[in-house]
């Protein structure tokens, strides 16, 4: 039997994310190869998500990685991921992750995963699955942007997505969805309206209501749809909690001038979700809306109806959600719970009860590729990706060249809607 790779050394440093933020990035030396990750950061975050930084920030957490998670982790093997995240755990077990912070913990968990995985010679993927037969997720993206990832003059909804539900391959899916975010460029600058330019996840902003963005969204899926053969649907990340207020017990929308309470929220979706025939509604309801979420899901056919803020990638949310049925979807963003595993299992969890698991980039991204290997390794059918911007394009890049590789063996996945 060869030998156990372990961790010879560990440095962490401040580096920067898409947004300017600052952000951990972590280098893990090992006896059979080296790995080095970074985490991302949320702006619509969940209420329920652990804490990103230690108090005191990046600053404090880079003393953390020196003074403890190195010293405990040097001679560790990365040969099963789960041996560091077992440390990790035991090093902070607060249930937020509040000592050392899931950033840290998510950059040391996934910088050991790829260390490992070089020891090995093995993709990030097959290391993390054994599997030996993969799919290729679709790419979920984002063409028009507003909520907390714009400023100035934007749609009250967060997100306008397009999905891709019928293609021959990732690449073409992808290009299909770029194909999409110019034509609605262009379709929006045809109806007289001033583009502001592009939000944190390259998405457009303008100043739309939110069925004027929903109409030129299916407009240019259609349009795209009959040119490229991609079958493509029109989907929504509502981020309901940041329009909900405690105080009026309203949602409020102010570009549409819309204050709804929480039955005619569930109605107004209901009608959009008609109207628009969306294929995909993130955060319809407030993150503390279990019940409207079941109501809403047992009222809709061929919807993914995904959890965000209401599960925050958390195993014990998703098996309140999986008992009251609250929603069909659940998003997986490993930095809302902390380490690969502990998102893992809760992917694992979701596949047994029938959600589909939806991997999700952060609107502050780091430019690594490394998600496109977690969706690949989960088999998630949906990856939600955004369709410019850099540090976007290096993870559809990724799946490109994954694609490549499984050649023959990968197929697309089945979205099951
Ligand atoms: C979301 C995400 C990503 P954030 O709400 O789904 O699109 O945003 O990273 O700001 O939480
Ligand atoms: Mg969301």
């Amino acid at each position: 039997m060869s030998k156990a790779a372990i961790i010879e050394n560990i440095k962490a440093r401040r580096i920067f994310d898409s947004r300017g933020s600052e952000a951990i990035e972590i280098d893990v030396m090992g006896s059979g190869g080296s790995g080095r990750s970074s985490a991302p950061s949320g702006a619509s975050k969940g209420r329920w998500e652990v804490k990103s930084y230690p108090d005191g920030g990046v600053t404090q957490a880079l003393r953390v990685v020196k003074e403890l998670i190195a010293p405990e982790l040097i001679g560790v093997s990365v040969d099963d991921p789960k041996t560091v995240d077992v440390k990790l755990h035991g090093m902070d077990p607060s249930p937020d992750f509040s000592r050392i912070g899931g950033n840290t913990a998510y950059a040391v968990s996934l910088a050991s995963a790829t260390a490992g995985a070089v020891s090995r010679a093995m993709q990030l993927f097959e290391h993390l699955s054994a599997a030996g037969s993969y799919s290729l997720p679709y790419p979920l993206g984002n063409t028009i942007g507003g909520g907390l990832h714009a400023k100035g003059d934007r749609t009250d909804i967060q997100e306008f997505l397009v999905l891709p539900t019928s293609s021959k391959s990732f690449a073409q899916a992808a290009a299909a969805n770029i194909r999409t975010h110019k034509e609605v460029s262009r379709l929006i600058e045809n109806n007289g309206v001033n583009l502001a330019g592009r939000g944190d996840e390259g998405a457009w902003v303008a100043p739309l209501k939110t069925e004027e963005a929903l109409e030129i969204l299916t407009k240019a899926c259609r349009t795209v749809s009959d040119e490229t053969g991609v079958e493509l649907r029109v989907g929504a990340d509502m981020a309901a909690s940041t329009l909900w207020s405690e105080k009026a017990n309203e949602y409020l929308y102010q570009r549409d001038n819309r204050r709804l309470d929480e039955g005619d929220q569930i109605e107004f979706v209901l009608e959009l979700i008609k109207k628009f025939k969306l294929a995909y509604v993130e955060d319809p309801l407030n993150e503390e809306s279990f019940e409207s979420f079941s109501e809403l899901t047992g009222k809709v056919k061929g919807t993914l109806i995904c959890g965000d803020d209401l599960f925050t990638t958390n195993i014990k949310r998703l098996e309140r959600g999986a008992k009251e049925k609250s929603g069909n979807a659940i998003i997986i963003k490993p930095n809302q719970v902390g380490t690969l595993s502990d998102s893992f299992a809760t992917a694992r969890f979701a596949q047994q009860e029938g959600y589909v698991p939806v991997f999700s980039h952060r609107s502050g991204e780091s430019c690594g590729n490394e998600i496109a290997h977690l969706a690949i390794a989960l088999g998630a059918p949906v990856i939600k990706l955004g369709v410019l911007g850099g540090e976007r394009i290096a993870k559809i890049n990724e799946l490109i060249r994954i694609e490549e590789l499984l050649g023959e063996k990968a197929g697309m996945a089945n979205i099951g809607i």
